[in-house]
């Protein structure tokens, strides 16, 4: 097993669910962390728990993964000491909305792609070069069953996730004379924010996707990332699909209700 201790790892989408507890799981690790999210106040109050609860150091900063240019000035203004990074957590993501694709809002549509992909992309644009020319780091990418399968009423959000393992594995096709490691995380369904956002705020309809069976937590999914991350140097845990116990894919969860 690698020590994670002073390895600086990049996040983002860290105020809520899989982000959040990635930062609490690598913080115990004794990593130092640079992590982000468009609530900055959020953002902050984290950065502050950890680093008193942790002893670690962390570069808490606001960034809204969808504007190239704030993602390239964020990581172009990042002081000299946070430049290196070692390991980069490309989290930050959503769903708008659960339709049949000809009854659905495009709005939904834009965000999605804007943020699952274009995000996702910029950000490793953004931190990949100083990796390629040291020939060292860890990507890991949060892509979902969703990346894996298409299920009814998902066709943008399928697609977008499809998008990221389809960039995960061609981006390790690209780098692997460069000892670096492009990994992807896949999880089932995990309670978070996630569906409050994907159904607009309607607690009701979020709450009902996780009734009647035992979700995964978020914190589940860090217990995933960690393990992913400490691998010895050699070892490249390529994808891993994680699951509730009482999923078998998109369409196929036992509910006892
Ligand atoms: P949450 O809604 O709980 O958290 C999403 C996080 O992403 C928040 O911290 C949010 O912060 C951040 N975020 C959203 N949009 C942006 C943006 N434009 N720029 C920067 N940060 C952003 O959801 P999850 O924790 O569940 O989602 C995390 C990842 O896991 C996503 O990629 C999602 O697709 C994936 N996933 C989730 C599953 C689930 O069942 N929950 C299953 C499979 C994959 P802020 O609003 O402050 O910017
Ligand atoms: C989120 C999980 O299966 O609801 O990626 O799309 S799912």
């Amino acid at each position: 097993m690698e020590s994670l201790k002073g390895k600086k790892v990049f996040i983002t989408g860290v105020t809520s669910g899989i982000g959040k507890s990635c930062v609490y799981a690598l913080a115990k690790e004794g990593a130092d962390l640079l992590i982000s999210a468009r609530r900055k106040n959020l953002v902050d109050e984290i950065a502050n728990e950890i680093r008193s609860k942790y002893k670690i150091n962390v570069y808490p900063f606001q960034l809204d993964v969808r504007n190239k240019k704030e993602v390239d000035d964020a990581v172009k203004s990042l002081p000299d000491e946070w430049k290196r990074i070692d390991i980069l957590i490309n989290n930050a993501g959503m769903g708008r909305g659960m339709n049949k694709l000809y009854e659905d809002n495009p709005d939904g549509w834009e965000e999605m792609i804007d943020t699952n992909i274009k995000g996702l992309l910029y950000v490793t644009n953004a931190i990949i070069h100083q990796m390629v020319e040291r020939k060292e780091g860890h990507i890991i990418n949060i892509g979902s069953i969703a990346g894996h399968e298409a299920y009814p009423r998902g066709a943008v959000y399928c697609a977008s996730k499809h998008a990221v393992a389809a960039i995960t594995k061609s981006l390790r096709a690209d780098v692997m004379d460069k000892n670096i490691r492009i990994s992807t995380i896949d999880p089932g369904l995990v309670q978070t924010g996630f569906s409050k956002v994907r159904f607009y705020g309607d607690e009701e309809k979020a709450d009902a996707v996780y009734k009647g069976y035992t979700p995964l937590s978020p914190d589940d999914i860090a217990d995933a990332v960690v393990y992913v991350a400490t691998r010895p140097k050699h070892v490249n845990i390529a994808q891993m699909i994680v699951f509730p116990t009482a999923q078998a894919s998109s369409t196929l969860v036992h509910k006892e209700i």
